[in-house]
């Protein structure tokens, strides 16, 4: 037998301590729940001798993101000129327009390394579209027609899931658009789904420009921008965000054209937690979408991307253009840790 805590009844003086126990306990704990509650608050900011607000950032939702990701790779490979990609496109933009009203499909042609002429689609958000002062949020969409650097040579022409190669960022993304909807930052946001990132060369295809046959979407949106003298603070691209303990070094590029917008997202991401995850290390130069960015359009980018220099494949993931980039690879804590920090780089700009 045994009385259930603070129901025991009786007026011992044994009882009364109890009582007041428990009424502590039931404090301490409330007090715990309100400095530990959902949105997050950083220690306000000090400069020229004002206080810079730090406001509430809502909670990313990262079960949410997961879904998000597996509706695109249920699609099967994204890979432009076939009937997934047409379908997941339309995906991609009824989902953004359920979050806002001004969604843009740029539709583009581009000449693949080996001939091929590509249908792409880049698909563009706007939240606040009237504010001057905006962040663009990116990654890409399509995924990689050829498995070129799987184990098994049979192969390495079937087209990929691109679980983590795309659909990563585009899941975390589409998780930052549903939470825009409600909650509102101060400055503008547009998210942007490149397409026809990674129809680069072959790996078995020795090609001369071999780096500008990759971010074809890119490349066409940084000459030909869905308004006109379109301008933002500066552009975030995610790409390969999914998989568990991710290694978030500052990639080269990156680190040559916007060097203190790497800090500034590095240094919120330790404020919030993840330091452990955003490494202060150079972490060698990746042609991605975000390097045409800087080129041409000539907006600071930067590049939030897995990377391990002592990898095989390349400095990636180890199932990076293989079939195994599967939903298996995806870990919901990385889609949290990328899409907190994101959200929490939005709130506080
Ligand atoms: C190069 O390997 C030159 N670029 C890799 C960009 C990429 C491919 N990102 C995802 N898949
Ligand atoms: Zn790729």
């Amino acid at each position: 037998m045994y009385t259930v805590a603070g129901h025991s009844g009786g007026g011992s003086l044994k009882n009364m301590i109890n009582n007041n126990i428990n009424k502590l306990i039931i404090l301490l704990i409330f007090m715990i729940m309100i400095s530990c509650g959902g949105n997050q608050r950083g220690s306000d900011q000090v400069v020229d001798n004002t206080v810079i607000k730090k406001v509430d950032v809502p909670e990313f939702n990262r079960d949410s993101a997961f879904l998000f990701v597996e509706k695109q790779v249920d699609f099967g490979p994204r890979v432009p000129n076939t009937k997934a990609h047409t379908e997941c496109a339309k995906y991609l933009g009824k989902t953004l327009e359920r979050y806002t009203p001004y969604v843009t499909f740029q539709d583009f042609r581009a000449r693949a390394f080996d001939g091929t002429l590509l249908n792409g689609k880049n698909i563009i958000a706007s939240f606040k579209p009237e504010k001057k002062s905006r962040i663009l949020l990116c990654a890409h969409w399509d995924s990689r027609p050829f498995a070129d650097y799987d184990p098994d040579p049979k192969n390495h022409y079937k087209p990929i899931d691109g679980a983590n190669d795309g659909a990563s960022g585009v899941g975390v993304l589409l998780e930052i658009a549903r939470i825009l909807k409600t909650h509102k930052p101060r400055v503008g946001v547009d998210i942007l789904f490149f397409d026809a990132e990674d129809y680069g060369p072959h790996k078995d295809d020795q090609q001369q420009n071999e780096a500008d046959y990759w971010g074809l979407g890119s490349q066409y949106w940084s000459k030909n921008p869905h308004v006109y003298n379109y301008k933002a603070r500066f552009v975030i691209l995610l790409d390969m965000v999914g998989v568990s303990n991710p290694q978030f070094l500052m990639e080269g590029f990156s680190m040559h054209y916007a060097p203190d917008k790497v800090k500034k997202v590095w240094d919120i991401a330790g404020e919030i937690g993840y330091g452990a995850y955003f490494k202060y290390e150079e972490g060698g130069y990746i042609t991605d979408d975000h390097y045409y960015i800087n080129k041409y359009k000539k907006l600071p980018a930067i590049d939030i991307i897995h990377l391990d220099p002592g990898s095989s494949n390349k400095s990636f993931f180890p199932y990076w253009h293989t079939l195994r980039d599967n939903m298996k690879s995806i870990d919901k804590e990385a889609l949290g840790i990328v899409g907190q920090t994101v959200l929490t780089v939005v709130f506080w700009e």
